[in-house]
């Protein structure tokens, strides 16, 4: 049992295993190409062409279907719907290795090496396939786009370095939705970062963080996102849970006061996750974050990251995460995956799921978009998908079912049924006891007063199965 779930949670930390095995030597794998300098003459994607819309009726896998970019959808173009981002990690770091096998992706650019080299041919990659897949955005980990050096100085020089190659192939539309550090991989960041029991790795983080702020500023980073990967505890008899969570505070403080330092205008992002890698994460999920957060006065220099599979794990639903993030003006930005019904951890799938995804878009119109937030794709291909093809299919299904859920939200909002349920639903409260009472003016003297003038309150149905019937007829 013990040793099973080990396993389980070894499974889980797909980013760990992701850098752990390193895919066996490829390049070079077509005409063209040099392994020995990060010049990769010729196209990383050969055959694939910019992806276009074409239609509900188009059965080719390399188009939209629902995503038309420059459609408008009450008011809005769906491009600033969604603000879709790709993440590197996964896409340009994930090999499909896991606990119980060897990588399964081969492509055709990697050489099997952590080379600064290597570092620079795979970006040039990435932003070929985001041009080709026509998105503006994409989001990074500093651990991902370069390698350590032996010291923080040469660590930073190497990061400086594939940043500067970034910033080129970035040309003057495509920014990172966000940046972030990777805080979690490392042995030393085996308590924590922020909340380590150590001073010196507190320090290595703070270190780390304040670079990752700088690159993500110099990129042109519209948000900076915290996930607190081992900020957490396995077992509290080992653990000062209150000391802890102050240094996190002090930590995020100083984060805050750094971007006004540099004059980084982009917002900061808590990432709620409940456990995994750590039994216990203190940013459990969104109300946990927006306690802490006020607690330590600061609620108006964060928002939230909601991620859909750390949502379930959470023991809720995406749609209730994200309603709890609008509700406390904290919604900042989406990670756009989902988990396996059947699987109990992050499985980090493409969202496919058409009712979730309306569910999804009911909250963000409401929210009015989420810009300067948008949609990452922090999802990765199935193990066992290996073409490398799949990369655009999976991002292409992942975008037309978000652009799907924009649809349906939008007719659901259109066609008013369900506002208009909602609506009877609380009329009772549109009166003039109700507004008093939703004044904060309702003591408990002139309630008793009423309760027993009114007598037995007679209570409405909550049409539940009409609501689900509503909005079934919009999917
Ligand atoms: C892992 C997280 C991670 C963050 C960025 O579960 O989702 O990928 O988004 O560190
Ligand atoms: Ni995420
Ligand atoms: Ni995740």
């Amino acid at each position: 049992m013990k040793s099973a779930k080990f396993l389980l949670l070894l499974i889980s930390l797909n980013v760990v295993s992701n850098l752990v095995m390193a895919a066996p030597p490829t390049c070079p794998a077509h005409l063209g190409s040099d392994c020995a300098t990060d010049e990769w003459k010729g196209e990383f994607f050969p055959g694939i062409p910019k992806i276009k819309y074409e239609g509900p009726s188009s059965k080719n896998p390399l188009a939209f279907k629902w995503y038309n970019a420059e459609e408008e959808i009450l008011g809005k173009k769906m491009k600033d719907w969604m603000r879709f981002s790709v993440a590197f990690w996964h896409t340009f770091r994930g090999t499909g290795g896991d606990p119980f096998g060897a990588p399964t992706k081969m492509w055709p650019w990697e050489d099997g090496t952590n080379s600064l080299a290597m570092a620079k041919r795979r970006m040039r990659a990435n932003f070929e396939f985001i041009e080709k897949l026509g998105v503006d955005r994409w989001c990074f980990h500093d651990k991902d786009i370069a390698p350590d050096g032996k010291t923080i100085e040469e660590t930073n020089a190497n990061l400086d370095e594939v940043v500067a190659l970034a910033k080129e192939l970035q040309g003057t539309k495509i920014r990172p939705l966000w940046g972030t550090a990777q805080l979690f991989h490392h042995p030393r960041y085996m308590h924590g970062g922020a909340t380590s029991s150590e001073l010196g790795v507190y320090l290595y983080a703070a270190a780390q963080v304040k670079k990752a702020m700088e690159v993500t500023h110099y990129l042109g980073g519209e948000n900076y996102v915290f996930w607190g990967g081992r900020e957490g505890y396995q077992s509290l008899l080992n653990t000062d849970m209150e000391r802890e969570l102050n240094h996190m505070a002090s930590f995020l403080e100083a984060a805050a006061a750094y971007k006004k330092k540099i004059g980084f205008n982009g917002t900061l992002l808590i990432e709620p996750k409940p456990q995994e890698p750590t039994k216990h994460q203190y940013d459990w999920d969104a109300a946990t974050a927006a306690n802490f957060l006020r607690k330590y006065g600061l609620i108006d220099e964060f928002k939230l990251n909601i991620e859909c599979n750390h949502a379930t794990l959470s023991g809720h639903s995406c749609h209730h995460e994200l309603e709890t993030a609008r509700i406390n003006g904290l919604l900042g930005n989406i990670d756009a995956n989902t988990g396996d019904p059947q699987i109990g951890w992050d499985t980090d799938q493409f969202m496919m799921d058409v009712s979730e995804a309306t569910l999804v878009m009911l909250s963000v119109i409401k929210n009015g978009g989420l810009a300067p937030g948008g949609f990452n794709f922090d999802a990765k291909l199935r193990r066992e998908s290996t073409d490398v093809e799949d990369i655009f299919i999976a991002h292409i299904a992942g975008m037309d079912t978000v652009a799907r859920g924009l649809r349906n939200a939008a007719k659901l909002l259109a066609d008013g049924l369900l506002s208009e349920l909602v609506r009877q639903r609380y009329q009772s409260f549109d009166t003039e006891l109700g507004a008093q009472i939703e004044a904060g003016k309702g003591d408990f003297d002139l309630l008793e007063k009423k309760a027993i003038e009114w007598g037995e309150p007679t209570v409405a149905s909550a049409k539940q199965e009409l609501a689900e019937m509503i909005f079934q007829s919009a999917l």
